[in-house]
């Protein structure tokens, strides 16, 4: 065994040199890994004992893409193309042995030897596009020379991992390998390849799907008319199809010119840096600075659920898919049997859909008991209540499972407002309780807002957020305080979009605006669809509200066929002459003088005093980090990732701008603009978000 450098070693094994490489945690192409593969391949190359070469990875996976810390760094030792062309343009068979995941620059990589064989669960993809980004190194040109384009659009962006037996069918694959024994089979494999004398196939040189898909313009066309809705706002996916598009009408070396050039424009721009901000943020939430990873945590094993409405239906099925038997209780029979129907409903629909099988639904089914018994929670290891939103409803079943449910439990509520801390005090193990605070739908939104209160214990944590990630939830751990912090930020939000409508846009305007920033939809088209009678009672309403004055009139949202908009009989939303005159009328009555407000303040006014709310709540130690806020606001409430977060578009925008414009709106509007000290502070030191 000859060792190349720090992360790669060279083994003769007969007339086969093994390259392997050794770069936990997923052998990302580093400058000593891409070091290794240059001078492995080539001291493999300079061997005449060696007649082929196995290119294969220690630890869980094959080459996992390029390194994504180095990015923005100062390139150092060979380039990823330099240990490319080695490979390519070796006089002797290189094949890659694929186990775990051949991603991004991995699989380029990997396309670049003349062989490629694998493991039954490997996986292989070019998720470049989730970065903001497009495979840099080859692999648009390289991978329709093998599947086709239109199959190549169709990974490159989405950012598919593709198992090893499609990639098998596909053509990515020349072998699948036993499992487990990916090194002998890798070998043998090569040996075969020597024995048979196969030729070195380059993949850059395959042009037969290439040239069969050149002059069918429209599967390009037909592709970005399909997903158009999807890459809203997206530079990434474009530029993607832009380059397969030149993979089939250019020669090669043009179209890894027009690769490089569309690269290049993506990695230094604003929206790969928020998407790789991401990125580290999704696997930052789980770090918890003063809760030790190895904090002990409580088995669950059985789960109980209050209330079975949409909530508590919804919440219980993250568990259910998760195959934890769950036990949800009601207080009449008949929201039981509806809420278990609902759930039955749900899964039926999925179904419909092929995503589970009728088995599946049964398995999910067979694990639900319904109950109208509290008492029947006692053996759960987790209650989740989600009942009206009422302190005194709370805290009442609260005290009543604390008499109930065993010692060591958990007791968590789905409040999204109320105080949990004061709910702590209905139980005599205030240790035990906890917030898991679910968005709508429960079974569908992936954020979980999990909230600890002042007497939570560590182990009650860990367990919560390790559940959290067992049913495939992104948790951020938040701090009890007015709304949490995503619901506290929508706040800010929402105050001034009402404001705004009152001082001279129209909520078609406000909702475009924001819309076009990349939100899915405005916060009154949202009012809409949600209705604008949540909370809401005839008896109560006073017409104090633009909301209350369209629900006294029955313009409930798209339920009623009008809200804030008019709806035709397909829910298409058109601005209403009905409202824009009840918003009129409401600003002659508050006196106030309507101007034209254009859409930079519109944009400011909703998204700088969230910014700028996030900064208090840093402040207040109610988040962890200020990307950890991003991760809220992207999988709860729609931010668009290619912005990276609330608090990354600050950084992005400059904090200095977002405090001058918050300093101005306070001036001519009032402390609903006062900017917090942590951006003043910031602002100051001349630092980012990012930097804390
Ligand atoms: N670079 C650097 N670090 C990486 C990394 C990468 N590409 N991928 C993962 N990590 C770190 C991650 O931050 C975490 O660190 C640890 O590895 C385990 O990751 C030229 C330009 C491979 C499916 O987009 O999808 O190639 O938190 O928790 O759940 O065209 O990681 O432990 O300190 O996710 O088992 C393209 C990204 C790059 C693949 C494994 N490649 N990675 O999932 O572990 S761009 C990707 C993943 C590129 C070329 C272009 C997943 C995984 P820490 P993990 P996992």
């Amino acid at each position: 065994m000859t060792a190349i450098n720090e992360v790669g070693d060279l083994t003769i094994e007969g007339d086969v040199g093994v390259l392997t490489l050794n770069s936990p945690p997923v052998n990302a192409l580093s400058a000593p890994v891409r070091t290794a593969i240059n001078d492995g391949i080539k001291a493999a190359i300079d061997n005449p004992a060696v007649k082929a070469i196995v290119l294969i990875c220690d630890g869980k996976t094959f080459i996992a893409g390029a390194d994504i810390t180095e990015f923005g760094k100062a390139p150092s030792g060979p380039s990823l193309f330099d240990a490319q062309a080695m490979i390519e343009n070796a006089p002797k068979p290189v094949i890659a042995a694929i186990h775990g995941t051949a991603l991004g620059g991995g699989l380029e990589v990997a396309l670049t030897c003349h062989y490629r064989v694998a493991v039954p669960s490997a996986k292989c993809g070019l998720p470049e596009v989730n970065l903001g980004l497009l495979p840099g190194a080859g692999g648009t040109q390289r991978l329709p020379r093998i599947v086709g384009a239109q199959k190549a659009v169709e990974m490159v962006t989405v950012g598919t991992h593709v198992g090893a037996k499609a990639c098998k069918e596909m053509g990515l694959v020349d072998e699948l390998v036993e499992e487990g024994k990916l090194r002998e089979g890798a070998i043998a494999f090569a040996n075969k390849i020597v024995a048979e004398k196969r030729p070195l196939k380059k993949v850059r040189d395959l042009n037969d799907k290439v040239e069969a898909d050149r002059g069918h313009p429209e599967i390009f066309a037909n592709f970005r008319k399909a997903n158009a809705r999807k890459f809203r706002g997206f530079l990434a996916p474009e530029y993607n199809i832009q380059c397969i598009e030149a993979a089939v009408n250019l020669p090669f070396d043009d179209g890894i010119k027009v690769e490089q050039k569309l690269f290049r424009e993506l990695v230094t721009g604003t929206q790969s840096a928020a998407q790789r901000h991401v990125f580290f943020a999704e696997r930052q939430v789980w770090k918890l600075p003063d809760v030790p990873a190895d904090t002990p945590t409580i088995p669950v094993a059985r789960v109980g659920v209050i209330g079975a409405g949409t909530m508590g239906g919804g919440i219980s099925m993250n568990f259910l898919n998760a195959g934890i038997p769950v036990t949800i209780v009601e207080t009449k029979q008949e929201a039981l049997d509806r809420g278990i129907a609902t759930i039955r409903k749900n899964y039926e629909n999925t179904a419909k859909k092929g995503r589970l099988t009728q088995d599946d639904v049964e398995k999910r089914m067979a694990l639900l008991t319904g109950t109208l018994a509290l008492e029947d929670l006692a053996d759960s290891d987790l209650v989740i209540e989600a009942v009206f939103e009422n302190m005194e409803i709370k805290k009442d079943i609260f005290g009543k499972l604390d008499r109930i449910v065993k010692q060591g439990a958990i007791l968590a509520t789905n409040t999204s407002a109320l105080n949990i801390d004061e709910i702590a005090t209905a139980v005599k193990r205030p240790e035990a309780v906890i917030g898991l605070h679910f968005f709508s739908p429960a079974n569908v939104m992936r954020l979980l807002e999990v909230v600890r209160a002042d007497k939570t214990s560590k182990p009650v944590i860990a367990t919560s957020m390790q559940i959290a990630k067992k049913i495939g939830k992104i948790a951020a751990l938040v701090g009890v305080c007015p709304g949490f912090v995503g619901n506290r930020i929508l706040a800010q939000r929402q105050r001034e979009a009402q404001k705004l409508i009152l001082e001279g846009a129209m909520p078609w305007d406000v909702d475009r605006v924001l819309y076009d920033f990349g939100f899915p939809m405005g916060p009154f088209a949202m009012s809409d669809l949600a209705g604008l009678d949540i909370g809401w009672s005839k008896e109560k309403s006073t017409g104090s509200t633009i909301r209350e004055v369209l629900c006294e009139m029955d313009r409930r949202g798209q339920k009623t066929g009008s809200g804030f908009y008019d709806y035709d009989e397909n829910r298409n939303a058109k601005p209403s002459p009905v409202v824009e005159k009840i918003i009129l009328d409401f600003a002659a009555k508050q006196g106030i003088n309507r101007r034209t407000i254009s859409d930079q303040e519109i944009l400011e006014r909703c998204v700088y005093p969230m910014i700028n709310e996030g900064a208090k709540i840093l402040e207040e130690g109610k988040a962890i980090r200020a990307s950890d806020i991003d991760i809220v606001w992207i999988n709860g409430y729609g931010w668009p990732v290619y912005r990276g977060g609330p608090m990354f578009y600050g950084d992005t925008v400059g904090l200095d701008k977002v405090l001058a414009k918050m300093k101005e709106f306070q001036a001519q509007m009032g402390d609903d603009f006062k900017p917090s000290a942590l951006l003043e502070k910031l602002v100051a030191e001349g630092k980012k978000f990012q930097s804390l």
